[in-house]
């Protein structure tokens, strides 16, 4: 149903919501405290329920799990903890059943330590030993000045082949060698097999940094400047699209760092390197200061400003994905919103703007029922690599209080705070395992959970669904043109979706307090068609007065 004459670019992910499925902690089938595939497929029915169209599942792959499974050990088998081949088979047939789509995490900046391909490559192996960056020297002086995204030298010392090797992440995680054309073909390869399966396209892990500099110099700032967008990032992404899914009806989804919307259309814009979407950090940034643990209060102004930008730069062609958390980031409601009083209202408020935004819209699982940052008070609970070192150095290099310094801080950001098991009910470890879970259930899942959730028609969970069907059901809400509205205003996001005849106007306060917006374009008769509170009519002087997290969606 669209409202305007002009043909619209369709395609089934611009329509689609995608339902990221984090496996290690979404259901445990077998006891063993750790979620698994077989765990996912009693839970197809709850996906199908809830009305989503493609489910992204991180990865589920052999793996020693230094960084929980984005350390791949073998690329074609599935971890055992997680299940069997025939397992993720079905899950996919079961899937497919219920019309949901299956996207699998790509993880090919880099291997584990452990894959066979890095073990015959610090032996020397004469077929292997150039699929890793490698550089000869002391054991005391790193090739360069490049740092890991985990802290500390992105190079490690390899006893055996006696040289240096480079991670951009876990030192458990060397990086490929993608100039080695026998690399992009083993990854060519790999791909069409998983394709050939039925998979309906690939999240790719931080995709933008497979190409570096030449020489590897030292750089700044880390020498991102070296592997953040490198040389022949286009080519690598560009040659891999046209030998793996460029005659597929699939979805691409790039993990990129470091990049702005302009960057973006060299990717997903038409003459681009043929993705479909990226998955960008600017808007991570909003409450951040000089890097991920700083936490601040929410600049409005500028998430305005870069979504805003993303929206108009990406509006001709290209594409965006919506997301407000997933497994890196804090939860969305604890970080954007208010996870005490106003935890439902604020949730509301905040799927309100994901869904209204033009974009395909990424649930990260737990976000539907509005589950919450946890407590780390005593450091044993925390699971992560990344806040692991962050903890380490803090305490011991800088002298850091756990309690006093650290606890806060992990508290707001820590990537532990999303990766707390799925709350399903108020039965021990919230229905998630029968055994010990691997890591701690959040303490709010007696009143926080799937159960609750879908016995009260007020819930986040219903509200989300009211939100799905209004964009299955509207063509504005995916493919309408989008217009701020009152740019400065420092507490309220408002905005204006127009495709053709119809429009929508869109009212989020993002804050406690209770503020005014004029919104002078509202017609007396505009419908209501969703909002987190009961709402009067229109007043006739067009001034909202708004409640602590308002949100409203008018249509006219
Ligand atoms: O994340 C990429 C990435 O840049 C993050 O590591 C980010 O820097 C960090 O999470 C911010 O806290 C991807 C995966 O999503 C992540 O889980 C992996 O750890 C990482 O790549 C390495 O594969």
């Amino acid at each position: 149903m669209t409202a305007t004459d002009e043909p619209l670019d369709r395609e089934w992910w611009k329509e689609a919501v995608v339902y990221q499925i984090y496996p290690r902690s979404f259901n445990d089938s077998d006891g063993d405290g750790i979620g698994d595939i077989p765990g996912i497929v009693e839970k197809v029915d709850y996906l199908d329920a809830l009305g989503v169209d493609v489910v992204w599942l991180n990865p589920v792959y052999e793996s020693p799990m230094a960084d929980n499974g984005y350390d791949i050990a073998d690329y074609q088998s599935i971890h055992p903890e997680f299940g069997t081949m025939d397992d993720w088979e079905t899950l996919l047939e079961e899937l497919n059943n219920r019309d949901i789509r299956l996207i699998m995490d790509l993880v090919v900046n880099h291997t584990s330590d452990e894959h066979e391909w890095f073990q015959r490559s610090r032996q020397g192996d004469p077929e292997y030993e150039d699929y890793y960056y490698w550089r000869e020297g002391e054991p005391e002086e790193p090739p360069n000045n490049w740092e890991s995204f985990f802290g500390g030298p992105a190079w490690s010392w390899d006893d055996e082949r006696e040289a240096w090797y480079l991670h951009l992440f876990d030192e458990k995680q060397p990086d490929l060698n993608w100039r080695n054309p026998d690399v992009r073909e083993e990854i060519h390869d790999m791909m069409n097999w998983w394709l050939d399966h039925g998979i309906d396209g690939f999240r790719m892990d931080v995709i933008n940094l497979i190409s570096k500099t030449e020489g590897l110099p030292d750089g700044e700032h880390g020498g991102g400047e070296h592997f953040i967008g490198g040389p022949q990032v286009l080519d690598y992404i560009g040659e891999m699209v046209d030998e793996t899914v460029a005659d597929r009806d699939v979805m691409t989804v790039g993990e990129m760092v470091g990049v702005d919307a302009e960057r973006a259309r060299e990717y997903v814009a038409e003459g681009g390197c043929g993705l479909s979407m990226l998955i960008h950090f600017e808007h991570m940034g909003v409450d951040t200061g000089h890097d991920k643990w700083d936490l601040q209060e929410l600049d409005l102004l500028e998430l305005k400003r870069i979504i805003g930008e993303w929206q108009h730069t990406l509006a001709e062609d290209g594409w965006n994905c919506i997301y407000l958390g997933n497994h890196d980031q804090p939860r969305g409601v604890s970080r954007f919103g208010d996870d005490g009083e106003y935890r439902e209202e604020s949730a509301k408020m905040l799927a309100t703007f994901q869904f209204t935004l033009q974009g395909t819209p990424f649930i990260f699982q737990g976000e539907e029922i509005g589950m919450t940052n946890t407590t780390f008070e005593d450091p044993e609970k925390i699971r992560d690599v990344e806040a692991q070192n962050f903890a380490e150095m803090s305490l011991a290099d800088w002298g850091d209080d756990y309690a006093e310094d650290v606890q806060p801080i992990l508290e707001d950001m820590s990537r532990d705070n999303a990766r707390t098991p799925m709350q399903w009910d108020d039965t021990e470890h919230a229905g998630f395992t029968d055994g010990e879970p691997w890591i701690h259930v959040n303490e709010n899942y007696d009143e926080v959970n799937v159960a609750a959730a879908r016995a009260d028609e007020d819930s986040i969970w219903h509200y989300y669904r009211e939100l799905m069907d209004l964009r299955e059901e509207n063509d504005v809400f995916v493919y309408g043109d989008y217009e701020i509205i009152d740019r400065e205003h420092p507490e309220v996001y408002a905005y204006r979706r127009t495709l053709g005849e119809e429009e929508l106007l869109v009212v989020c306060n993002f804050f406690e307090n209770e503020p005014q917006i004029e919104m002078a374009n509202l017609d007396a008769d505009a419908e209501l068609v969703v909002s987190n509170y009961d709402v009067d009519g229109i007043p006739g002087d067009k001034v909202l007065d708004l409640r602590p997290y308002e949100a409203r969606v008018y249509r006219q």
